[in-house]
């Protein structure tokens, strides 16, 4: 009797921290059923209240990732063990998740809603026919500072950064395709130069730029420029206008040289398990009311038309955030550099940030 008790306890025992363990591991792994939907995006980058609404709406249960680099969302995506249903990586990281089949093509009859979209931000070269992707937000990188701590400086061109009047006042964002992209066009070339010359001239360079820097961070550079703990910060277009919003003394410029236009996009990646629920998720974010309060809760530019007429005057009309095609002409996308390069361009951005320390 007492070996038949101590055999059931025994069982018992094992049958909960199995489980704990799959309750944990589901959530650590992105796991989705058919009545969840993982999603997997960069921090500070949708408003919660939609989470909640969709959730309301379809009775899905949504569990929600952040990522703060296409190339930790990629190598997470890449070893597997993961399960998310929708994505929202950039253009070059699109186009390499396309070479690695690692994406869903997907049903636009269910996707009435991109009808919504301007023409303008769709059939991109990254995914002709948005076969794969679904615009979300768009945007630039350039330079927020405040004028009123930089010593009557003012901000033309990369290499403005390097004045020593900015000692210790620089706060660059955590990535390695923008801050190498900075090093390359400050010296006049591409951000998308894969000539070895070129990148170690770069990575020259940003090493003289390290007195100036602060430090190399993730969102919360938004509220160390909002509460002036630093004059300037290499930022998304998007952090830029949420910081002025919350500190009206800053500006932000796009360097002459030249910078980055960027499209994050919706994908499904391969490792879904509701395919179904990722559409309809996809779907919901493109309505006009849902895409225009995301835009105004995150401070990024909106590529939905409808959205953009509901949103007030003195933000679409800030050429700042909304730069119209003169200004975007002079710009690059990031090209998909190959994983080599990719993770060359990785290893020299490393290197950058052990100098900075
Ligand atoms: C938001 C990140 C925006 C990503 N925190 C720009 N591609």
């Amino acid at each position: 009797m007492k070996q038949l008790v101590r055999t059931f306890a025994l069982v018992f025992v094992a049958a909960f921290a199995l489980m704990i363990l799959t309750s944990y591991l589901n959530k650590s792994q992105g796991y989705s059923g058919g009545n969840t939907l993982t999603i997997y995006n960069w921090g500070d980058y949708i408003d919660p209240d939609l989470l909640t609404e969709f959730e309301e709406e379809t009775g899905m249960k949504v569990i929600y990732q952040t990522f703060d680099s296409n190339e930790a969302m990629l190598t997470k995506i890449e070893q597997g063990g993961t399960t998310f249903d929708v994505a929202i990586p950039s253009e070059y990281a699109i186009s390499k998740m396309k070479e690695e089949n690692l994406l869903v093509a997907l049903d636009h009859s269910k996707l009435p809603n991109l009808k919504n979209i301007d023409a303008r931000f769709m059939n991109l070269s990254f995914d002709e026919d948005n076969k794969f992707s679904i615009p979300y937000f768009w945007g630039t990188v350039g330079v927020v500072f405040n004028p009123e701590l930089v010593d009557g400086l003012t901000f033309e061109s990369w290499n403005d950064l390097w004045d020593p009047r900015l000692k210790n006042q620089i706060l660059l964002l955590d990535g390695a395709r923008e801050v190498m992209g900075m090093g390359l066009n400050s010296l006049g070339y591409s951000l998308n130069d894969t000539n070895e010359d070129h990148l170690q001239e770069a990575l020259t360079k940003l090493s003289t730029l390290t007195p100036n820097v602060r430090a190399i961070v993730g969102d919360e550079i938004k509220m160390l420029l909002a509460n002036e703990e630093a004059a300037v910060g290499l930022v998304w277009s998007g952090d830029a206008s949420e910081i002025m919003d919350e500190n009206d003394k800053l500006d932000y410029m796009v360097p002459e040289e030249g910078s980055n236009l960027w499209f994050d996009n919706m994908v499904i990646p391969t490792t879904a398990r509701n395919v179904e629920g990722a559409h309809q998720f996809i779907n919901f974010m493109l309505d006009p009311d849902h895409a225009a309060r995301n835009a105004e809760y995150v401070g990024y530019s909106t590529p939905n038309a409808a959205a953009l007429e509901l949103l007030p005057e003195d933000i679409t009309e800030d050429e700042r955030f909304y730069p119209d095609e003169t200004l975007t002409g002079k710009l690059e996308v990031y090209d998909n550099l190959g994983k080599k390069m990719l993770s060359h361009y990785n290893d020299l951005f490393l290197e950058f940030k052990m100098h900075s320390k």
